[in-house]
């Protein structure tokens, strides 16, 4: 048990690397000199932070509370700063989600799985079927990005390869027919969990949300408490544009949580606490990397400790 928590912890550590080097590399020498909290302390600590694309609104918080405490003298030691900047932050991010999925109460979950061009929606399937496979459920995937040409084909390889069942119709096919029959073919054959890719472009977004508006009203018709989940993906190198992208996705898809991938891509991996703390959506999953294995629930409290530990650590 402490063992597979040791592993995970080191894979979010290795894909939170360059996120790490920022953060983790920077306070430790800042600290480890020994020292004191004066004005270029103070700076050097809001550039890193600001670096990390923890946003100007958390950091301005930070920096602030830290005088504050300074002054009455409650930060003698670096190590207490540490904590408290990871106290801080970590108040910014929720609970984990105990079931990673909200789970239908019967019949099979429908997770719809949208976001713009190259996002990572497709890689994100892949790693959900995998990992649900891995812990014995039935997955059904469902090709309902019929716009971009290759797109049904790229799924297809990621469906062999994890060994699950495609649903899928010709290039330029209808979407939403795609994701009713794989809702059917889930009830049919007793399936767990049905993944839905979408398109992340069409000819204009007015298109692209009217579809994907489609393809909720269509698998209703098969199973009226469908989708049990519309996961957001995010690339996190997009920091503050994923922002928008999420406001945009938000209002008009009802979605129920955030996928954060190429976090390895990335070192502002602060832009998870933005994301949170503007978007008021919890994120579910974390992308650390292209494999199938490079997806981890995410876990505040070791997001935390990862980005702040030095290497070797
Ligand atoms: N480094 C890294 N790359 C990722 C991650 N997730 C996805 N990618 C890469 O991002 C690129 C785009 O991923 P896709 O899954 O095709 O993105 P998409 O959202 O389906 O894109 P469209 O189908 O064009 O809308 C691919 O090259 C993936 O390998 C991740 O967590 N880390
Ligand atoms: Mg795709």
């Amino acid at each position: 048990m402490f063992k597979a928590i040791g592993k995970l912890f080191t894979r979010i550590k290795q894909g939170l690397a360059k996120t790490r080097s920022v953060v983790g590399g920077a306070l430790r020498i800042l600290i480890g000199k020994g020292r004191t909290i004066d004005q270029g302390f103070l700076d050097q600590l809001e550039d890193t932070l600001l670096q990390a694309d923890i946003g100007v609104a958390k950091t301005t918080e930070i920096i602030s509370e830290l005088k504050t405490r300074y002054r009455a003298g409650e930060l003698a030691k670096g190590e207490e700063l540490l904590d408290l900047l990871k106290r801080s932050l970590r108040a910014e991010l929720q609970a984990p989600a105990v079931d990673e999925l909200a789970w239908a109460a019967e019949g099979p979950t429908v997770v719809l799985v949208v976001g713009v061009n190259g996002a990572g929606k497709t890689t994100t399937i892949a790693k959900l079927a995998k990992r649900f496979k891995d812990q014995g459920k039935q997955v059904i995937i469902a090709a309902g990005d019929t716009y971009r040409a290759a797109a049904i084909e790229q799924l297809s390889i990621w469906a062999g390869r994890v060994g699950v069942e495609l649903i899928k119709t010709h290039d330029g096919g209808d979407a939403a027919a795609v994701a009713f029959d794989a809702v059917a073919a889930a009830q049919a054959r007793g399936a767990d969990l049905v993944l839905i890719d979408t398109a992340g472009r069409l000819h204009n977004k007015e298109h692209l949300m009217r579809e994907l508006e489609k393809i909720r009203r269509v698998i209703q018709k098969r199973l009226p408490t469908a989708p049990h989940e519309t996961l957001l993906v995010l690339d996190a190198t997009a920091g503050q544009n994923a922002i928008q992208q999420a406001k945009v996705f938000g209002a008009a898809m009802g979605v129920t949580g955030l996928v954060l991938t190429k976090l390895d891509g990335t070192a502002k991996g602060g832009v998870t606490i933005t994301i949170r703390r503007e978007l008021k959506l919890p994120v579910r999953f974390i992308g650390v990397g292209e494999q199938l294995d490079d997806l981890q629930p995410f876990d505040p409290d070791s997001f935390i400790e990862a980005i702040f530990s030095a290497d070797g650590e």
